[in-house]
């Protein structure tokens, strides 16, 4: 079949994704034999002209579009996409009004029911789209049906939607490379361009898919489940032996959530990596429980500059309630060791989680200042977020919930946030954040600060959410003129 996958997600802060779950899925559809195209709109200027274009050139029977984002997960600076898929899926209804629509993406797997709804796509695949997305233009070719395609969300005669259970399995050694030759040139030079060299793009790999652990806030289980899935590490390694032979970037990043559990595949990975001889400045994102002498080492030798901490806070009783694998101690050593090997480190800090006192609050922010101070030290940041967004299905939802902080029954398809109450009312605290964030340049909170104080800050933004909720709110409540087109198409 004529295939188009286009990437909707524009979001360049505060760096920009290379559209890496398009491109995989888009390898293994023209491995299936399928005429593959893909639009990346991310650095579009006149996006519409593009969608035609990139229609006009394919005659695609099937669209796919790849949503990353739904949301911009920070309180501060609400962003709901929505809005531009839609107006993306209308654009291709106009210019392509025979093909059919079907999303998928990481951000499609958190609100896949929202999202058919709202856009009236006549499919959509929630997780994994390695053998789903092919399976699913199989049976479009053959006219077959499509109701045990795991994943699948379709509309069934009578205009409800049915659903299928992603299968949250795949099976490395049958999926194709990444089609990276599908890049947008532009993401590699943006960084240069833009002027700040932090959004340097690297081209990215991913070794496995999942995560070992059940952090109560974490909504990564609609994309890929419960379990974990590991890329054998001599494949993980070829590619990113492919991507520096290629030469387009000097180095690259792991897009795994957290690089280093299970750390004995970690190792692994960096073992072939060193056994091959490759030295290229790498990035990933590290759990502080495990980082081994042997794992800082490799590390080191095979070329990590950088890495990110989920460390989420420096209170023992908060990581508890967070359900974190790790403690306060266990951020200092990893910290020490990393940082002695002249690793750049990020810490990745939320203020106002569940269990927060001012206590703990006080310690976090202390603790930070130490790792992270304002003067004397180089490659040390924090990167600070007020408050967690609250997903349907996880514990934080529970804690919301009972707490009041997130009404029963309210939609989460729209960002909801979990920020301590007693924290958001103390208008002297948010000062006092404010001050210590505006005194240490190697603390981000929010860009607008000084010049917004944080107190009116928190204002604006209810007001800012309260908006979006009614919109959306609004267009899911609307008659169902799109689902019926959808499902008579
Ligand atoms: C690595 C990562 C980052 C890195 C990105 C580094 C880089 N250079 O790419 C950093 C830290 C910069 C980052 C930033 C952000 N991220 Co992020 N990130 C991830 C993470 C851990 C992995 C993404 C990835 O590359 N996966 C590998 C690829 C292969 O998988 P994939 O894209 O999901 O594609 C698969 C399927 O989705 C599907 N698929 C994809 N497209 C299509 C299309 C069709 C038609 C079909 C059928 C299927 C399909 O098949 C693919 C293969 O299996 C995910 C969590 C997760 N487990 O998914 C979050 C995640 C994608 N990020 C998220 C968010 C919100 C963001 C930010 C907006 C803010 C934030 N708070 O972090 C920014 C936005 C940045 C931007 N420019 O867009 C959310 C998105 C959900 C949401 N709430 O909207 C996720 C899911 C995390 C979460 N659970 O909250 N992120």
């Amino acid at each position: 079949m004529k295939v188009l996958l286009i990437s909707v997600n524009k979001e360049k802060s505060y760096r920009p994704a290379l559209p890496i779950g398009m491109v995989t899925v888009a390898a293994q559809a023209r491995a299936a034999g399928h005429a593959v195209d893909c639009l990346d709109l991310c650095f579009a200027a006149d996006d519409e002209a593009e969608v035609r274009g990139a229609i006009d050139r394919a005659s695609p029977q099937v669209i796919g579009i790849s949503i990353r984002n739904v949301d911009s997960q920070n309180f501060l600076e609400p962003i709901f996409y929505p809005p531009f898929v839609l107006q993306v899926v209308e654009w291709c209804r106009q210019a392509a009004p025979r093909a059919v629509i079907v999303l998928g993406g990481a951000g499609f797997s958190h609100l896949p029911e929202e999202m058919m709804r709202y856009t009236g796509a006549e499919y959509g695949i929630a997780s994994f789209g390695e053998s789903s997305f092919p399976l699913l233009l199989e049976r479009l070719e053959h006219g077959s049906s499509v109701e045990d395609v795991p994943g699948i969300c379709y509309w069934r005669e009578d205009g409800s939607l049915g659903r299928r259970e992603p299968a949250y399995k795949v099976d490395f050694a049958r999926v194709t490379t990444p089609a990276r030759e599908f890049y947008d040139r532009r993401y590699f030079s943006y960084g240069r361009e833009s002027g700040d060299l932090a959004q340097q793009c690297a081209e990215t790999v991913q070794t496995k898919k999942g995560c070992v652990l059940s952090c109560i806030f974490c909504s990564n289980f609609q994309v890929d489940g419960e379990g974990v899935a590991l890329k054998p590490p001599a494949q993980a390694v070829d590619e990113i032996e492919r991507i520096l032979a290629r030469g387009e970037t000097t180095g690259f990043e792991f897009v795994d959530g957290v690089f280093n559990l299970p750390l004995a595949h970690a190792l692994a990975v960096c073992r072939e990596m060193k056994r091959r001889g490759i030295r290229a400045p790498w990035t990933c994102m590290l759990n502080p429980a495990a980082v081994s002498v042997e794992l800082a080492d490799l590390l080191q030798e095979t070329g990590c500059e950088r890495i990110e901490f989920g460390t989420d806070s420096l209170s023992d009783p908060v990581l508890r309630v967070l359900k974190k694998n790790f403690r306060q101690e266990h951020v200092r050593n990893a910290d020490a060791l990393l940082t002695g090997r002249g690793i750049d480190i990020t810490h990745c800090v939320f203020l106002g989680s569940p269990g927060e006192t001012r206590e703990s609050l006080a310690e976090t922010l202390d603790v930070l200042s130490e790792l992270v101070p304002a003067t004397g030290v180089v490659g040390k940041h924090a990167y600070l977020s007020l408050g967690l967004r609250v997903f349907a299905g996880t514990r934080l939802h529970e804690i919301a919930r009972a707490e009041g902080v997130v009404p029963e029954g309210a939609n989460l398809a729209v960002p909801r946030f979990y920020v301590a109450p007693w924290l958001l009312e103390d208008e002297a605290l948010l000062d006092a954040i404010e001050a210590r964030v505006v005194a240490n340049e190697n603390w981000y909170l929010w860009w607008g600060i000084p010049n917004v104080p944080l107190r009116k800050r928190v204002r604006q933004v209810v007001e800012e959410t309260r908006k979006i909720e009614a919109l959306f709110l609004e267009a899911l409540a609307r008659p169902r003129e799109r689902e019926e087109a959808a499902w008579t198409h």
